[in-house]
């Protein structure tokens, strides 16, 4: 049996490549990079669902999206589902530029992965809180990880990639992908 996870980001794939190997998923892995067109949304779970049938059109074949977003209380919610876009124009230096005077660092990354099949659609979701640090750390991860600090910790994601695969938004969202597919696959054998 082989499952689709359809991104163009291999850093996502790598991590989510590490949580199949942890919960031995006997599904092989594979990443297909299809142009998909995103829609615009404020919400995660409806871009993330909306991506998950398109690419089902292009490649009918089980798979799995993902949409992932680093929420900033101090800007409302800010970059949110625009991460992606932000990260490319202004990067982690301009959040910290945004938020250069504020006392109010706490942020949260939410991810929203979502099967289908063509039949069955389930979206399944992991939030990681943590702040906003107030320079740029570590060289590991991608995106927002060097300025993104877990709750409870001191380290930034980029500065400790092991505490980041432990409990990211990625790593709860795809745990509950995992439990559903382990009980899918039964079925389909
Ligand atoms: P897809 O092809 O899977 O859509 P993408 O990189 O465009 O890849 P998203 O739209 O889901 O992915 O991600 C939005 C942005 O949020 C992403 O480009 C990063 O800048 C940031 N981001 C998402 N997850 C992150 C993480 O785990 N660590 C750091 N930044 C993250």
């Amino acid at each position: 049996m082989k499952i689709i996870f359809c991104t163009g980001n291999k850093n996502k794939f790598e991590e989510v490549k590490k949580i199949f190997e942890e919960y031995n998923v006997s599904a092989k892995l594979v990443r297909k990079n299809v142009k998909i067109c995103e829609i615009q949304s404020e919400s995660l779970k409806e871009i993330s669902r909306v991506k998950a049938i398109s690419a089902f059109e292009k490649l009918h074949k089980p798979l799995f999206v993902e949409d992932a977003g680093l929420f900033i209380k101090a800007l409302n919610g800010f970059p949110g589902v625009y991460s992606s876009y932000v990260f490319k124009t202004i990067g982690c230096k301009g959040l910290l530029t945004l938020l250069q005077n504020e006392k109010d660092r706490s942020a949260y990354f939410k991810a929203v992965v979502t099967f289908t099949d063509g039949k069955i659609l389930k979206s399944f979701s992991g939030i990681c809180k943590g702040s906003i640090a107030k320079k740029e750390r570590g060289n590991a991860g991608f995106g927002f990880d060097p300025i993104f600090i877990p709750a409870g910790y001191k380290q930034t994601f980029a500065e400790n990639l092991e505490l980041k695969n432990k409990l990211s938004h990625r790593k709860m969202a795809v745990e509950r992908l995992v439990k559903f597919l382990k009980n899918y696959f039964k079925q389909v054998k």
